[in-house]
């Protein structure tokens, strides 16, 4: 099958888990063409089978605003004519499932029939969909997209309680390559260079937006560290740093807290980690705590959104309500404090974390592909 997938090429999760599909499928044997305005940061070219499209949008100095959507429809079109797509694939509904509708529809002049699937990532519903800006628009590319999928039951819930939609949701959830990160492949976390034996290390990685309650993980780690010898790892870049750096300051955390920025080795960082925290507002599914999970790290999060759905309670890790502190505190000293239990947990996230494997998930999606080839 020929596909192109739209979707953002930055840190954030859902140009992760397009990236990570992308290469899936072409593993394969589907070509797949990615269509984006920078080279995603997890994509590898050197591959027969997959191809980068960049989207330019030129300055004008009439143009307060660049027209972003129009220079991806347009690019749409072109890929699709120039390479015989079959499918549009797109991630994020804004202004993605917007933008692809347009070229389907200036495709559809030329006598070319292709369908497209959407898939509904989080805050494209939650946060910024929603907003009466927005929200016709993303009403309207929802249904008028030939498949909808959302990454959790939490968020197709919401999306038809915020949305009027009159189109199936499928649900098909984030997934990870659980074969890539088996213990052996990770014989040495170069723990040693990070942290003192004696030391617990804990773990936050986000691109710092307020939705991801930085300030809450420094909170729960200052009692965490009133109680046992224990590192906080602050992985990512966003607004919200400075308020979490400013924090660890007032509280005289500065020894004990690293802020590594936004990082390529998060792989690395998880093998060496004891604990993941997600204490966020909202989080769709919480591709960063099955990250964690996979690498055996367990997880204290906020009940909220998707996350019930990945961080299984009292088993890989444990969920409190939003703004918790002391609860999620004491959670992760009843962790941390007793190896035994410590051992148990690590294993337990690593188990929830194999029913999201990718060679479980991915068949999904081709098979929603299939379906869409036979409509069109
Ligand atoms: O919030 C982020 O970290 C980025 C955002 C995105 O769309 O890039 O993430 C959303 O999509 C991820 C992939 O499907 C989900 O795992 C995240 O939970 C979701 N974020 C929120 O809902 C806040």
């Amino acid at each position: 099958m020929k596909i192109a997938i739209v979707c953002y090429p930055t840190f954030g999760g859902s140009g992760v888990v397009a990236t990570e599909l992308g290469l899936a499928l072409s593993r394969r044997g589907h070509e797949v063409h990615f269509v984006t305005y920078k080279q995603p940061v997890r994509l590898e070219t050197i591959s027969s089978h997959i191809r980068f499209h960049e989207v330019n949008v030129p300055e004008y100095p009439l143009f307060h605003y660049q027209p972003y959507e129009l220079a991806l429809s347009s690019k749409l079109v072109n890929v699709v004519k120039n390479y015989g797509v079959e499918l549009l694939h797109v991630h994020y509904a804004i202004p993605h499932a917007y933008a692809g509708y347009m070229a389907k529809k200036m495709l559809e002049e030329e006598g070319i029939s292709i369908p497209m699937v959407t898939t509904l990532h989080g805050t494209d519903i939650t946060l910024v969909g929603n907003h009466p800006f927005y929200k016709p628009a993303v009403t309207f590319s929802i249904n008028n997209s030939d498949f909808v999928t959302s990454v959790s039951d939490s968020l197709k819930e919401d999306t038809l309680k915020f949305f009027e939609i009159r189109k199936e949701i499928e649900v098909i959830p984030n997934f990870i390559d659980v074969n890539k990160f088996k213990k052996q492949i990770f014989t040495d976390c170069q723990r040693d260079l990070m942290a003192h034996d004696d030391e617990m290390i804990i773990t936050h990685v986000s691109n710092f937006r307020k939705v991801k309650r930085v300030e809450d993980v420094v909170k729960i780690f200052y009692h965490i560290q009133k109680n046992l010898k224990a590192r906080l790892m602050m992985v990512g870049e966003g607004p919200q740093r400075e308020v979490a750096e400013k924090l660890v300051r007032e509280l005289g955390l500065r020894d004990r807290v690293l802020f590594l920025g936004q990082s390529n080795e998060i792989d690395k960082i998880l093998c060496f980690s004891d604990l993941f925290l997600l204490p966020s507002e909202t989080e769709s599914f919480g591709l960063a705590a099955l990250e964690a999970m996979v690498h055996s790290v367990p997880v204290i999060s906020s009940n909220t959104g998707g996350l019930p759905e990945v961080n299984e309670h009292n088993f890989s890790g444990f969920l409190h309500d939003v703004g918790d502190v002391k609860a999620m505190s004491e959670s992760a000293i009843s962790i941390l404090g007793d190896r035994e239990k410590l051992t148990k947990f690590k294993k337990q996230a690593r188990i929830a974390a194999e029913k999201f494997d990718i060679n479980n998930i991915v068949p999904m999606y081709e098979e929603l592909y299939q379906k869409a080839l036979i409509k069109a």
